[in-house]
């Protein structure tokens, strides 16, 4: 048995890892050369917490390897990345990048699994894609030339992935009732969790659906704490309040919805069906809202100031990550800099080396260490709740203007 993984992302490497230990061999394939060569050096080319000890061993051991080019090989996993475009459409570049380089490896009798997240119909528009580039193949179940198209949406927390990946319930979805039992085979290879069988259609719409709950969720969290602020509420206590009731569990507001997945999968929905899904577009909408309603409450509060100093604590997506993209915080600073007269940013970001180009390029924005930023700093301005911020000194924030997004100094 052999298995390829296309995309060697936060996805794909730890899935292609985690096979690799429970047996089969296992080829990843990427773009990136750089990818490529880390991973075959036995490194982790991005942070994910205690995977680096897995990666070594499966690499040192010869289970797994990665390459450019498209190999043969029993299964293929793709995991490559689903963004979307300016109209919010799904943009399928990459899928159909991986599977014009699988298509030719085929003889019949392949899985091919999409895992990246993706509208409602997309898996099977991957495997028309294939199919139009071979012929010779059928996606009908059975025949001595069939190839089988499957569907099971990754679930890992980014930063819980060694925990995640293997104890995870899986929804895989088949486009045939074979290509779903060949994918609940693969993934019972490395999974403990439950693998819940259903069509690729409703298994697309199932991962759209979990990641839409929980934007809508913390939409109503955001909104609650400019409720609470206008009416003078401690929006943190409320929260904890209303949760102790049996059937209420209310997320955390903050200063806006980052990342690859939840700022992004609704829209989905929200394309595949615009009239129908109200809710959804305006819960993201409420979001995308919260890091304008912080921007301007700082600079509201910089008009105090003559040459106003702002000490900006975190601009990684979510706590205790080196994650940058689609960060609210990170695109506060950046506006922030631009928009303040006069005004001076210290970031303070523990777990990043040095600034992304959005703020290095900057005049008035620079890196600096916790202790030295709040010194400094007129306004102090908590964006991410990192563990390092949470243990600081009170006493050091005393005569600073505090504008804590996350609640973390109540
Ligand atoms: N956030 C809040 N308040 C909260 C929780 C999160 O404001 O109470 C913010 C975070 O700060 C961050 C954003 O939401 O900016 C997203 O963070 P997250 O921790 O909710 O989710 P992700 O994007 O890291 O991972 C999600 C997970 N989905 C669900 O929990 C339903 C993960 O299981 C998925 O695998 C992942 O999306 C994905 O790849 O789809």
């Amino acid at each position: 048995e052999t298995v390829c993984v296309v995309g060697l992302g936060y996805i794909g490497l730890p899935t292609a890892a985690f096979i690799a230990s429970r047996g089969p061999r296992v080829i990843g394939v990427d773009v990136k050369q750089s990818f490529v060569d880390q991973i075959n050096a036995g490194e982790v080319p991005f942070f994910e917490p205690d995977f680096d000890v897995l990666l070594k061993e499966v690499v040192k051991d010869g289970k797994l390897s990665a390459q450019t080019d498209t190999p043969v090989a029993d299964a293929y996993i793709v995991a490559v990345p689903t963004p979307f475009k300016d109209d919010y459409a799904v943009d399928t570049k990459y899928i159909q990048a991986a599977a014009k380089n699988i298509a030719p490896q085929l003889k019949g009798g392949e899985l091919i699994v999409l895992e990246s997240t993706s509208p409602p119909g997309t898996t099977e528009k991957m495997a028309e894609f294939i199919l139009a580039e071979r012929s010779d193949l059928t996606m009908e179940d059975g025949l001595e030339n069939s190839v089988y198209f499957a569907h099971a949406p990754e679930r890992v927390l980014p930063g819980r992935i060694m925990a995640e990946m293997s104890a995870n319930d899986r929804v895989i979805g088949g486009v045939t009732p074979r290509a779903s039992e060949m994918a609940r085979d693969l993934y019972a290879t490395f999974s403990n969790g439950e693998l819940l069988v259903t069509d690729a259609k409703t298994a697309e719409m199932a991962k759209l659906t979990e990641n839409s709950f929980r934007d809508v969720n913390i939409a109503f969290a955001n909104e609650l704490s400019i409720i609470s602020e206008r009416l003078g509420i401690d929006v943190w206590e409320l929260i904890e309040l209303a949760n102790h009731h049996p059937r209420v569990n209310i997320l955390q507001p903050g200063p806006g919805v980052g990342g690859h997945c939840i700022a992004v999968d609704p829209w989905f929905i929200v394309n595949a069906a615009p009239e129908e899904s109200r809710l959804i577009r305006t819960a993201r909408e409420v979001n995308d809202g919260k890091p304008v309603y912080v921007l301007d409450k700082v600079e509201a509060l910089a008009q105090r100031f003559k040459d106003p100093v702002v000490a900006a604590l975190g601009i990684a997506f979510k706590a205790n990550i080196d994650d940058l993209r689609e960060s609210p915080s990170l695109n506060i600073v950046d506006k922030l800099a631009t928009d303040v007269a006069g005004v001076d940013v210290r970031v303070v970001e523990p777990n990043v080396e040095e600034l992304p180009e959005q703020l290095s390029r900057h005049e008035n924005v620079r890196k600096q260490d916790l202790e030295g930023a709040i010194a400094d700093a007129d306004i102090v301005l908590l964006l991410v709740d990192h563990d390092s911020f949470k243990t600081l000194d009170q006493e050091l924030l005393k005569e600073k203007v505090i504008v804590d997004t996350k609640g973390v100094w109540r």
